[in-house]
């Protein structure tokens, strides 16, 4: 039988915030250097906002050709996935077509409401809000959900959002024959705002605070002018950049217990030899760097950084991999495990020969990309394993500013050294080859070395 694929995915999930609640690795079993699993170090998002990079991590491309650019219509969200066809073809219908029992539970995509079932899913239990928002979540409840009694009732005091998908997706999983392949996408709501946590570990973490790292609170003279705009972070916002991070720690130590009992079930079941397991998030976060109180969308390293372990049956085990590993890449290696052919609108390349041990042509560089949103500008970006990451903004008062940071001498992008006289000839070139890329043009242009 083809093997499972379980993708085990959270929101606003930066790596370093990980570090802080060692034991997501453990829990999938990477647990770098002892574990059955592998962790990528350098994983990152191509566009750092949730709605364009998880229609990037469904259909492998880079945000300028499946279109999805924002959260919101009419440049983005559920509606724009529909309308340039997405929602019909993505990872999820190529598995659907080589027999997968195709399974969803918890976010689906932003702006989604319920009232059908998109095609490629199966079994499909999406979220319309977040458990415990007002209104209520309720799921679209195609599978009799809601007749199967008041287990699944918005009862907060019973019900953490992700102890119900944690209970759904074991439950699917019980409900499975194993006598087809299982793809489940597990999507989680947290650590995303507001955070919620279970009440037991309400004083788990309680005098930590986001990292004082050298960025933090700090913007200055060579910063693009939506940075520069930035006044020193107030009392009142380093607390509640603070509060967001100590509530985000304990929103992911429930998240681990989930996938405990998620990887537990397939045990159960007998398949754990037969599952690949990846879990990942769809963009990082800030806690205060670069004086911005919290958030997304810049190509600074909180926010294009993500965590991203792996384990299955032919996965190295106890490795931690140097090589760039993307969102675009999920879709193509898990058409390599289904062994079905990636699909021509894949822009990624799969991640599987490297999770194998095997040494092959890697990518050298990839593009970052952003639409205009929530106070950051339209830019385009290259990002090198130099070290380097070249930025162009194009949008607001930002327009025609540049960025460009040596990462290995300069971690947490303070000296812009685009005021300093540099002239980054061959970055430019990169940029220039990326931007617009498609397929194997992309994969030839992020592997162009310096010469
Ligand atoms: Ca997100
Ligand atoms: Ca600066
Ligand atoms: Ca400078």
């Amino acid at each position: 039988m083809k093997p499972n694929i379980v993708l085990l995915l959270t929101d606003d999930q930066d790596e370093r915030s990980l570090s802080l609640v060692p034991g997501i690795e453990e829990a999938i079993g990477a647990a770098g250097g002892t574990g059955p699993g592998a962790t990528f170090n350098r994983a990152f998002v191509t566009t750092p906002v949730c709605c364009p990079s998880r229609v990037s991590q469904l259909t492998g491309a880079y945000a300028h050709n499946h279109n999805v650019l924002t959260n919101f219509p009419p440049t983005g969200s559920i509606t724009k996935f529909r309308s340039e066809g997405w929602e019909d073809e993505n990872i999820a219908s190529r598995l659907k077509a080589a027999g997968y029992r195709t399974t969803i539970i918890g976010k689906y995509m932003n702006g989604y409401t319920g009232g059908y079932v998109p095609a490629p899913w199966e079994r499909f239990f999406a979220s319309t809000r977040p458990y415990q928002a007002s209104p209520p979540l309720t799921f679209y409840e195609n599978m009799g959900l809601g007749s199967e009694g008041p287990e699944y009732t918005n009862d907060p005091t019973r019900y953490l959002d992700t102890y119900l998908l944690r209970d759904v997706a074991v439950r699917e999983i019980g409900r499975w024959g194993a006598d087809r392949p299982l793809f489940m996408v597990v999507s989680f709501h947290g650590p995303h705002i507001p955070a919620f946590f279970d009440a037991a570990d309400a004083d788990r973490f309680a005098d930590l605070k986001a990292p004082r790292v050298p960025s933090w609170g700090v913007s200055d003279a060579d910063d693009p002018q939506y940075v520069k705009n930035q006044a020193p972070l107030t009392a009142e916002e380093a607390k509640a950049a603070d509060t967001l991070y100590r509530k985000k720690a304990r929103s992911i130590l429930a998240i681990r217990r989930a996938i405990v009992d998620i990887v537990k079930k397939f045990e159960e079941k007998g398949q754990l030899d037969n599952t690949y397991f990846v879990f990942t998030s769809d963009n990082g976060y800030r806690h205060g760097e670069h004086a911005m109180v919290h958030g997304k969308h810049t190509p600074y390293e909180e926010d294009i950084n993500v965590p991203l372990f792996v384990r299955g049956p032919d996965v190295s085990k106890g490795v931690r991999l140097p090589n760039f590993a993307l969102n675009i890449d999920l879709a193509p290696t898990f058409c390599e495990w289904a062994a079905i052919s990636p699909r021509p609108y894949m822009d990624g390349r799969s991640l599987a020969p490297l999770l194998r041990g095997e040494s092959v042509p890697w990518r050298t560089n990839f593009l970052i990309e952003h639409w205009a949103e929530s106070g950051v500008p339209t830019y385009k970006g290259v990002r090198s394993n130099e070290g380097r990451v070249y930025v162009e903004y194009a949008s607001g008062a930002s327009a025609g500013d540049k960025e460009l940071y040596d990462i290995r001498e300069d971690p947490y992008q303070l000296n812009n050294l685009m005021d300093d006289g540099a002239t980054p000839t061959y970055l430019r070139e990169r940029l220039a080859a990326l931007k617009a890329c498609s397929g194997d043009a992309c994969r030839s242009a992020e592997e162009v070395s310096r010469t």
